[in-house]
C-alpha cells in the first residue's frame, strides 16, 4: 500500500510524459537486501571488459544497430511490426520508442540509438505484452538471434522479456506457429548479450521480442524500462572460439610479479569446443601458453584463470594481451583482447616535504589524484573536500558534515603510496580543526599501513587531542616503519555520535632532518612581506608563546599569547606604513622577523 501512495503522489506532482521515463527508485529501498545482491552482481560485471568481438557470420540474415530513428513510424518503415497486446487501454507510452539517453546510453552508436519500451505502455496494474516483430527473412536451422538488452541502473522492478520465433512467418501475435526461444529478466547494470539458436528453418521466418510483464504498469510491481540494441540474426561459423572478456586488473602501487589473469572464453560455433590453446603476454615479454581442458557448449561461456601469472612489478604502464587458438576457427578477428594497467611508482619521501593542501580538489567527494577515502562504517558520512574554512588556499579536507549517528564511526582519508625506508625518522604534520567550539567534533588519528584501505592501517602514529575551540591546530608526529617498502598514511576521522565536522589541511611528510628540525627559526613563518591588509604568522611551537609587533621606534603595537602551535591572521590595516618587527618568545628560543607595512 505504501508503494501505491508513493506512485500516486509522484503522479500528482509531475506531468507524465508520453516519451520514455525512467521509473523513480524509492531511495529507502536502495539500501535493502535486494540492492546488496545487485551490487555484488555489479562487481563481476564491471570487472570485465566486454568486447562484442564481431559477429562471425557466414550468412547475415539481418542486422540493426538502431542508429536509424526508432519511433513507431520509422520502425514500420524498416519492416518491423510493433503490436500493443497489453490488458486494458494503452497508457501514455508508445509500444516501442526511441532510446532515452537520460535513462541510459545505447549499447553502440549515438546515446539514443536503441529501441525502448517502458511501464507506461499500460495503465494501472495491467499486464504488458508489447511485441516487436522483425521483418521476414530466410532462416536455416542452427541460425541464431543475438541482441543486447538492459534496464535502468538500480531498477527495483523485474522487467521480463520473451524471445519468439515463427518459421512460418506469422506476422501478428495471434499467429499459431510462434514458439518461445527463451525468456529473461532485463539486467540493470550493463548491456547484456542475449543469444538464442533456432531449431527449424523457414524461408520467410520472423522473430519477435516481447516486453511481457504480468501486473506491469504504473501501479504494478514488475515493470520499469528496457532497451534493445544491436540485433543480429545470422548463421554462425561451424567453429568459432572467442576471447570474450578479460577481468580488469586495477592500476595501483606495488603491483605483484605474480598477478592473476582471468578471461572469459565463448563458443560462437555450432558445436562444443574443448582442449584448445589459450595464452597471454605482458608487454613484449614471453607468452604464457596453456591448454583449456574443459568443454564449452555452443553459445556458452567459460571463465578461465591462467595457472601462469603476469609480472607487473616494474613501475609504469603495462599491456596484458590474452588470446585463444582454436583449429579451424572461422573467425580470427575475435580471438584477442587486451587490458592496460599501470603500476604507479610510489612517492619517495626525502627531506623536502611531500605536501598536500587539497588545492587540486573541487567541492565534492573526489580526492586528489592517488588519494582515497573510505566510509568504513558505511553510514554515508565520509571525507569530502570543502571550500569553507581551509587552513591555507581555498580548499581543505573535511569529515562528517552530515550523516547518521554511528558510534566510533571510522572514516579514512588515505595518501597515495609512499616509498619509506626502515630506520628513517619521518615527520608527519597536518593542521586540523573542529567546525565550531560548541559541539564535539569527530576525533582524528593517523596511522600507516601497506594498503590503501582502513583495515590495513594497523600501525599507530598518533591520536590527536580534541580541542574545544574552532581554531586550526598543528599535529606534528614522528614515526618509523618496520621495514623498507611501500606504505600509505591514513587519517581516521572517528568518534561517538553525534559529531560536527572536522577539517584537515596542509598535510606534509618529510624525512626528519634531526637538528634542523629543532631550529626554532624553521618553525616560524611570517608572510606576506610587504603586507598591506593582513599578516599571517604560523608557529609550530610547543607550549606557551608570545607574539609582539614593534614599530620602528621600538614601541609595542600588538601583543598576543598562545598555549600551543598557532596560525593566525593579524589585521594590520590600521598600522602606519613602515618597517615592523615581529618577535616571538618561546621556551625553545626567540624568533625575530621583519615586515614592511605598505
Ligand atoms: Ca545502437
Ligand atoms: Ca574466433
Ligand atoms: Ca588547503
Ligand atoms: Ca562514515
Amino acid at each position: 500500500m505504501t508503494k501505491f501512495t508513493f506512485v500516486s503522489a509522484i503522479a500528482a506532482l509531475m506531468t507524465i510524459s508520453a516519451v520514455a521515463q525512467d521509473r523513480l527508485v524509492i531511495p529507502q529501498e536502495s539500501a535493502n537486501g535486494a540492492r546488496i545482491q545487485t551490487n555484488q552482481r555489479t562487481v563481476s560485471h564491471q570487472n570485465q571488459i566486454v568486447a562484442r568481438g564481431g559477429v562471425s557470420a557466414i550468412n547475415v540474415a539481418y542486422s540493426d544497430d538502431f542508429s536509424q530513428p526508432n519511433d513507431t513510424t520509422s520502425l514500420k518503415a524498416r519492416g518491423y511490426l510493433p503490436y500493443y497486446r497489453g490488458t486494458g487501454p494503452q497508457g501514455v507510452g508508445a509500444t516501442w520508442f526511441q532510446g532515452n539517453p537520460t535513462v541510459f546510453a545505447a549499447y553502440n552508436g549515438a546515446a539514443d540509438a536503441y529501441v525502448a519500451a517502458n511501464y507506461q505502455v499500460v495503465t494501472g496494474m495491467n499486464d504488458i505484452d508489447s511485441w516487436l516483430v522483425t521483418p521476414a527473412m530466410n532462416i536455416s536451422a542452427g541460425d541464431v538471434i543475438s541482441f543486447y538488452c538492459r534496464t535502468s541502473l538500480g531498477s527495483q522492478w523485474p522487467d521480463s522479456v520473451r524471445v519468439m520465433y515463427s518459421a512460418a512467418g506469422d506476422s501478428t501475435p495471434e499467429g499459431l506457429t510462434w514458439v518461445e526461444l527463451g525468456r529473461f529478466q532485463a539486467y540493470d547494470q550493463a548491456w547484456e548479450q542475449k543469444i538464442y539458436t533456432v531449431a527449424a528453418s523457414g524461408a520467410t521466418a520472423r522473430f519477435a521480442i516481447r516486453y511481457a510483464v504480468i501486473e506491469g504498469g504504473p501501479n504494478g510491481n514488475n515493470s520499469n524500462f528496457i532497451g534493445i540494441d544491436q540485433l543480429d540474426i545470422y548463421t554462425p561459423q561451424a567453429v568459432d572460439g572467442q576471447l570474450y572478456a578479460m577481468d580488469n586488473i586495477p592500476s595501483g602501487c606495488g603491483l605483484s610479479a605474480t598477478t592473476p589473469v582471468t578471461v572469459t572464453l565463448k563458443n560462437n560455433g555450432g558445436s562444443a569446443i574443448s582442449g584448445f590453446s589459450v595464452g597471454f603476454i605482458v608487454d613484449n615479454g614471453t607468452p604464457v601458453n596453456e591448454t583449456f581442458t574443459g568443454s564449452i557448449a555452443s553459445n556458452a561461456t567459460a571463465s578461465y584463470t591462467f595457472t601462469g601469472t603476469a609480472d607487473l612489478s616494474a613501475p609504469g604502464a603495462h599491456t596484458v594481451t590474452a588470446f585463444i587458438t582454436l583449429p579451424s576457427d572461422g573467425n580470427p578477428l575475435n580471438d584477442t583482447l587486451s587490458t592496460s594497467v599501470t603500476n604507479i611508482a610510489p612517492a619517495v619521501i626525502t627531506t623536502t616535504a611531500y605536501t598536500e593542501g587539497f588545492e587540486s580538489t573541487v567541492v565534492g567527494a573526489t580526492p586528489p589524484v592517488g588519494w582515497t577515502t573510505e566510509d568504513t562504517d558505511g553510514d554515508g558520512a565520509n571525507w569530502d573536500f570543502s571550500n569553507a574554512l581551509p587552513n591555507n588556499g581555498t580548499m581543505c579536507a573535511r569529515i562528517g558534515f552530515a550523516g547518521s549517528a554511528v558510534s566510533n564511526a571510522e572514516n579514512w582519508l588515505i595518501t597515495p603510496c609512499l616509498d619509506l625506508t626502515a630506520g628513517t625518522n619521518y615527520v608527519l604534520e597536518y593542521w586540523y580543526k573542529s567546525y565550531d567550539d560548541t559541539q564535539t567534533s569527530y576525533e582524528l588519528e593517523s596511522r600507516f599501513g601497506n594498503a590503501a584501505v582502513g583495515s590495513a592501517m594497523t600501525n599507530n602514529i598518533a591520536v590527536d587531542p580534541l580541542y574545544a575551540d574552532s581554531s586550526y591546530h598543528l599535529a606534528s608526529h614522528t614515526f618509523t616503519v618496520p621495514s623498507s617498502g611501500v606504505y600509505y598514511v591514513g587519517f581516521n576521522g572517528f568518534g561517538a555520535a553525534p559529531q560536527v565536522s572536522l577539517r584537515l589541511d596542509d598535510a606534509s611528510l618529510a624525512v626528519s632532518t634531526g637538528i634542523n628540525d629543532n631550529t626554532i627559526e624553521n618553525k616560524v613563518s611570517v608572510y606576506p612581506n610587504p603586507a598591506s591588509d593582513f599578516l599571517y604568522v604560523t608557529a609550530k611551537l610547543k607550549g606557551q608563546s608570545t607574539l609582539v609587533i614593534y614599530n620602528n621606534l621600538g614601541q609595542e603595537v600588538m601583543k598576543y599569547s598562545y598555549n600551543e602551535p598557532f596560525k593566525v591572521q593579524l589585521d594590520v590595516q590600521s598600522l602606519a606604513k613602515g618597517v615592523y618587527t615581529v618577535k616571538i618568545n618561546n621556551a625553545d628560543g626567540v624568533v625575530i622577523n621583519k615586515f614592511v607595512k605598505q
